[in-house]
């Protein structure tokens, strides 16, 4: 497709695939739990998708001088809480969507009930494997202490809140839509960055320039999903195109045009990488990352 995708493609598939197995490991849960939650979980969880933040999580802890293996339980752990937040998102009293990942979300599937206790799985099986398998314990405490930061009431919860709030008419300006989406997917998004950082026992400064570029590359990335609900195709996309403008959900296209949009995104990934220069050759893969992020179709 690209230059980008070109530097990456490799990279990414052998490291989707690890990430694919690892997770599938993670979901051989005991006999307590019930087959049916195992279901759930797996229909979701195991349905797809890009894996970008656990692909994140991967790419910065090389990208620090850390070993790659070692950061797979964190990347499957914020691929579940991501999953958990895509189920809940779904769900009627939220979004109301019946397709994600190419098929129908989990409950559509699996009832209400049964989705909402399917992302609760997901969640809480994420904090158990930060703190079990992430070595050693410090960095696993402070991995977990990242990880419900950026997913809780001041990050992704808290942006969602904000997000049903501002589809009320509360929502006006580009800084508000802003303060939604560096909470509701730029924390979450960051937070891949700064574990993988960790786990490769980077400097301060270093987990920090990461996480200032995962700021800015989750800002990218919501541009480039509002792009994509405008001008993207349903069947690459495996979800509903064209709900923001159905719905008057106000979306960065919507203030600032297609070609605004595009021009901001392009910004915010510039600035990603300069942010991650003092890395040199060993963020090169991260470069490519970032841009793909705006190339992507899906
Ligand atoms: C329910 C607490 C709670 C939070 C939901 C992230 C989120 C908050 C909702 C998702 C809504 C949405 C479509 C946001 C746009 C950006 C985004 C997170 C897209 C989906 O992520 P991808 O494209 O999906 O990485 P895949 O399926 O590839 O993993």
């Amino acid at each position: 497709m690209s230059q980008a995708s070109g530097v990456l493609e490799n990279s990414w598939e052998t490291l989707r695939a690890r990430i694919d197995a690892r997770l599938e490991e993670y979901l051989e849960l005991d006999a307590d739990c019930p087959e049916s939650l195992r279901m759930s979980m797996g229909y979701s969880l195991l349905a797809g998708g890009k894996r970008l933040r656990p692909v994140l999580v991967l790419l910065a802890c090389d990208a620090c001088g850390g070993d790659v293996e070692a950061a797979l339980p964190a990347a499957c752990a914020i691929e579940m809480v991501h999953t958990y937040s895509l189920i809940h998102d779904d769900l009627p009293a939220m979004d109301d969507d019946d397709l994600r990942r190419g098929r129908p979300t989990n409950h559509i599937v699996f009832g209400e009930a049964g989705a909402i206790l399917a992302g609760d799985g997901l969640l809480t099986l994420a904090f158990e494997i930060v703190a079990r398998d992430v070595r050693p314990p410090d960095v696993a405490a402070a991995c977990c202490a990242d990880l419900a930061s950026a997913a809780g009431a001041c990050g992704m919860v808290g942006g969602q809140v904000a997000d049903l709030e501002g589809e009320s008419g509360g929502v006006a300006s580009l800084g508000d839509l802003e303060a939604i989406h560096r909470r509701k997917t730029g924390r979450l998004l960051s937070s891949a960055l700064t574990l993988g950082a960790r786990i490769a026992r980077a400097k301060p400064e270093f987990v920090k320039l990461l996480g200032e570029y995962g700021k800015c590359v989750g800002l990218a990335f919501q541009i480039a999903d509002d792009l994509l609900d405008v001008v993207g195709e349903q069947g690459k996309m495996g979800k509903g195109v064209q709900k923001d403008a159905h719905l008057g959900k106000l979306t960065y296209p919507s203030l600032l045009g297609v070609a605004g949009s595009r021009e901001k995104a392009r910004g915010l990934i510039a600035e990603a990488c300069r942010c991650i220069a003092p890395l040199g050759d060993r963020g090169r893969r991260l470069e490519a990352l970032a841009h793909f992020v705006l190339e992507r179709d899906h």
